[in-house]
């Protein structure tokens, strides 16, 4: 275990309260206890009955699993089925046309209603239009947009010719996207002029045009919605206005049959070294798990709730529980472009009682802000309306868990601390609402049809009580198939710690009734307001200054992000630098500008401490245990590994002087 997590796990032993679900609720609700015996008792037969309830299939499957390449795992490998054609054109054709999709709440008070028939015609036209700018099926498209509709039209167009989308958050910059686009090599990038974020316009098309200048990437067009009007450069031949190509494109389009185990997107994400992995997904199993579990953990009824939930698309979390999930099930959903905070900080409790919001997914770093606010702003709207609230993304402590069922769900509304990772795909550990007594900071138990394990070093499964790493012994639908164009480095991130089990690089403790607790990465990767950053990757974009001879960059326990990125660097010394400021301060601020271009301003370090020295072992590991001691203000533990003991007494000296 990495000892980041020891205050943790003292903390939860003391955990008593219990919160089961109402009577009410538990009779109402999509899944009941027994749903977990017969998931148990025929695990392939229980998904295999998800994927033809949950999904259309134009051709049917006949084969559940196929392991004969693991750990590249197949499911449902000889049916084929269309991604788009099960999130829109099924509901039009089932009579749903009318119900609306998507209640779009842009930041500057625009809104949109948009209803599953109005969606399909959009999507079939963005598709028409992608094709005549010559992208093919298994042609890998980059999205680079604001939380506008058009985004959400944009993956559904590429998922409807099966050209595998790759989407790169709008908050990360064009050095960022230059590299994903080339890992991928994709072949168009569908983008906006800018989005709106706190207030004002944020332009993104300069960051694409600068990643193309770069060069060497396999772009032929860029396809570029109008969102704030702003100006823009425009390169004649390769760039395209949404409006003036999808608008006008028809609205008869046949969807591309794949098969099942066609790549449905590439996402990256931080991994333990500098490079980011860009995970894949492919389309049967991944589609049957969003949404299963969508319908499962937030006991969705698509005839009358109204669904919200408030991640990015950018993430995975907005891929499952923005797009396929919840319009695979034909839910209604509110999708809010901007900040919580804007033009007030009641906002988010605003558009609840605007759209009578009944189901709401969020994250914990969103909670706690909310309640550094205060209660007095959600108090002002009325949020009777809320039945079901998620969180994601990292371990909710007890005390945000505690306020977020008191102040936001009127203490009745069950709460769902859904555990899982973009490699998942979809959620795996969870209480169902309806039947699980839900205890304030345990994501608790494996959901039905899922194996999820706690070993010990040895890979022996530890008992009651007892904590380790996080494994999932058994394959899953949703699972990653790999690491786009790195077949090793998927066998040996995942697969090599434990041999033939999935490691999720997670620790874990089960309390005395068996359920599960969520420590932290026991990796190099920081968590940081649920955004995984690496600490591998901040280093080295800190090293890539002329000032900075080294780095060693830790996550430092913050209140309300989580994580915080704290970086301790050591500057050049000598004649080769000629410009480094004497002023301290501006230092720390120019590298801090440099880790935002070189990534996106949520990796920029909370603080930079310029040291002379690093602790490291013998074998030159930098010991980052101990800088996250003097980080989180604490007494330095255990120095006896390092090569110089007294460099630790060093730093912390030379940290007293400033
Ligand atoms: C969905 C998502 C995955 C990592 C994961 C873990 C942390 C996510 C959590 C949680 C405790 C929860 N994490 N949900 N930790 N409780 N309910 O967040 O995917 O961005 O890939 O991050 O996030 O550490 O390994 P991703």
């Amino acid at each position: 275990m990495s000892d980041a997590t020891e205050p943790t796990l003292e903390n939860l032993l003391h955990e008593n309260r219990s919160f089961p679900p109402s009577a009410e609720f538990a009779a109402q609700a999509n899944v009941d206890a027994g749903e977990y015996d017969r998931a148990a008792a025929d695990r392939l037969g229980f998904w295999a009955e998800q994927a033809r309830e949950l999904l259309d299939w134009q051709t049917p499957f006949t084969t559940v699993l196929d392991d004969s390449a693991a750990p590249r795992y197949g499911w449902f490998p000889d049916g084929r089925l269309n991604a788009a054609h099960n999130a829109v054109d099924r509901h039009v054709a089932a009579g749903n046309g009318d119900r609306v999709a998507i209640l779009w709440e842009g930041e500057d008070g625009e809104s949109r209603r948009i209803t599953y028939a109005e969606l399909a015609d959009d999507v079939a036209r963005a598709a028409n239009a992608l094709t005549s700018l010559g992208v093919g099926t298994g042609d890998r498209v980059a999205i680079y947009l604001p939380m506008v509709p058009e985004a959400i039209v944009a993956l559904l167009a590429c998922a409807r010719i099966g050209a595998p989308h790759s989407v790169v958050f709008g908050g990360f910059s064009a050095d960022a996207l230059h590299s994903r686009i080339i890992d991928a090599e994709a072949k168009a990038v569908i983008t906006a002029d800018g989005g709106y974020r706190r207030g004002s316009a944020s332009p993104l098309k300069p960051a694409v045009d600068a990643a193309l200048a770069k060069g060497g990437t396999a772009v032929e067009h860029v396809l570029v919605v109008q969102r704030t009007g702003g100006e823009v450069e425009w390169v004649e031949g390769r760039d395209v206005w949404w409006h003036d190509v999808v608008p006008q494109a028809s609205t008869e389009h046949e969807p591309v049959w794949v098969d099942a185990e066609h790549p449905l997107f590439i996402l990256y994400t931080s991994g333990t070294t500098g490079k980011p992995k860009g995970i894949f997904h492919t389309t049967g199993g991944y589609l049957t798990q969003t949404a299963y579990t969508h319908r499962a953990v937030f006991d969705l009824k698509p005839e009358t709730d109204v669904y919200w939930c408030t991640a990015d698309i950018g993430w995975i979390t907005g891929h499952s529980y923005v797009v396929y999930g919840p319009l695979v099930n034909g839910a209604t959903q509110v999708v809010y472009e901007g900040t919580p905070d804007t033009p007030h900080k009641g906002r988010w409790w605003e558009i609840v009682q605007k759209y009578g919001v009944t189901i709401l997914y969020t994250a914990p770093t969103a909670i706690r802000t909310c309640m550094k606010w205060g209660e007095d702003i959600p108090a002002k709207f009325d949020l009777s309306s809320l039945r079901v609230l998620g969180s994601v993304g990292e371990p909710i402590n007890p005390e945000a868990w505690m306020w977020y069922r008191r102040v936001i769900g009127g203490d009745t509304a069950p709460i769902v601390d859904t555990w899982w990772q973009t490699e998942t795909g979809a959620i795996m550990i969870s209480p169902l609402p309806g039947v699980t007594a839900a205890k304030p900071g345990s994501a608790q138990v494996p959901l039905p049809g899922i194996v999820a394990k706690v070993l010990d070093d040895a890979g022996q499964p530890v008992g009651p009580g007892q904590g380790g790493y996080l494994a999932l012994t058994e394959p899953w639908p949703s699972m990653l198939r790999g690491i786009w164009g790195d077949e090793k480095r998927f066998a040996q991130t995942y697969w090599s710690r434990f041999p033939g089990t999935y490691f999720a690089g997670d620790g874990a403790k089960y309390d005395e009734d068996g359920d599960v607790w969520l420590l932290g990465r026991v990796d190099d990767v920081m968590n940081v307001s649920g955004h995984r950053l690496s600490t591998t990757e901040i280093e080295s974009a800190l090293v890539s200054h002329p000032w900075v001879a080294e780095a060693a960059v830790v996550g430092a326990s913050d209140e309300t992000t989580g994580q915080a990125v704290v970086a301790f660097v050591i500057l050049r010394g000598g004649d080769e630098v000629t410009d480094l400021p004497e002023d301290g301060e501006a230092v720390v601020q120019t590298l801090r500008g440099h880790v935002g271009q070189a990534i996106g301003p949520i990796a920029k370090p909370r603080s930079i401490l310029v040291v002379n020295e690093l602790p490291k072992t013998r074998s030159g590991k930098i010991m980052r245990r101990l800088l996250r001691d003097v980080a989180e203000n604490r007494e330095v533990g255990d120095v006896t590994t390092l090569a110089d003991s007294g460099v630790m007494s060093l730093i912390q000296q030379g940290l007293k002087k400033d």
